[in-house]
């Protein structure tokens, strides 16, 4: 298994990502942290830590390259595994904190910060890769980061996709707390004990509640598919071809805007 569930005190539920040198969410990866929520949400824990194995380098190098339709299909669709595990952890009733250490990349940002917390080691980088990689985000992940960043942040890490420093994000509110790696899993663990001494009960629903209220983005159907068109027009470009050849041939991009 390319996960591992453990529970802490009855209470506190741990999943840990371990696939390989760079946790790359393939569907394989990702099934295994489908099924590590499931046991979650179907225990007594009333918090749940989402973590890679301690010391990582690459806490995980976002969606699997390979699994990127090349054939004209839309790469992030509603039933893509990545849009459903950012579905899973945003459902999940239990607070779920992202303990982050190593480099995030490209989707995995946005499983991190579908999480209800974010603490982060202090040399934690995350980078926002569509734009390198020539993928065309998807309508709803987008959403996604918009919620936890400003514009002006988001556009910035969007656009240019470098890996911005996790003291950045703490300092502009898209992070709760920066620590070092040798403190990161006691002061997770405080605050997860913290949460777990209080009403689950409340804080179920108050987790329902946010998530509701968040999604409340009304959307004309006709905008909706404007968006999509805009979305298709990219995906069936050469510059989405090249950006994924020039992953595997290991060499930058050139892109032609065609
Ligand atoms: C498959 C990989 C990957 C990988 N998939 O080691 O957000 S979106 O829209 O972009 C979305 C579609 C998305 O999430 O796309 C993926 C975005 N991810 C990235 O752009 C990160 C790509 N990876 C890297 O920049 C480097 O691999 C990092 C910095 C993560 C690690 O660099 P390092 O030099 O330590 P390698 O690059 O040598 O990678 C080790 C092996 O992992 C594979 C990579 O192809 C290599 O395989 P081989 O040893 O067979 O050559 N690998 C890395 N990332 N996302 N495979």
């Amino acid at each position: 298994m390319a996960v591992r569930f453990d529970t802490i005190d009855d209470v506190i539920g741990v999943i840990t990502m371990d696939s390989g040198k760079v946790n790359a969410l393939s569907s394989e990866l990702i099934d295994d942290l489908a099924a590590a929520f499931e046991t979650a949400i179907s225990s007594s824990i009333r918090v749940v830590i989402l973590r890679a194995k301690p010391g990582v380098k690459i806490f995980s190098a976002g969606h699997a390259v390979g699994e990127l339709p090349t054939n004209g299909r839309d790469p992030l669709t509603y039933n893509d595994p990545l849009r459903r595990i950012i579905r899973d952890i945003d459902m999940c009733p239990q607070p779920v904190i992202a303990m982050i250490e190593g480099s995030v990349w490209g989707g995995a940002c946005e499983l991190v910060m579908a999480c209800d917390l974010v603490i982060a080691a202090d040399d934690t980088t995350f980078a926002m890769t569509p734009a390198k990689l020539g993928v065309p985000y998807n309508i709803s992940g987008t959403l996604n980061f918009m919620k936890v960043t400003s514009l002006h942040i988001l556009k910035e890490c969007l656009f240019t996709a470098e890996p911005i420093l996790a003291s950045r994000f703490l300092q502009t509110g898209v992070i709760n707390h920066v620590c070092s790696r040798e403190e990161l899993e006691s002061f997770t663990m405080r605050i997860a004990r913290q949460i777990a001494r209080n009403s689950p009960l409340v804080t179920q629903v108050l987790k329902e509640e946010i998530r509701v209220l968040a999604n409340a983005n009304p959307l004309t159907a006709e905008t909706y598919e404007r968006l999509q068109a805009l979305r298709r027009d990219v995906y069936d470009s050469e510059d989405y071809q090249e950006g994924i050849h020039a992953f595997f041939e290991k060499r930058p991009p050139a892109y032609t805007g065609k």
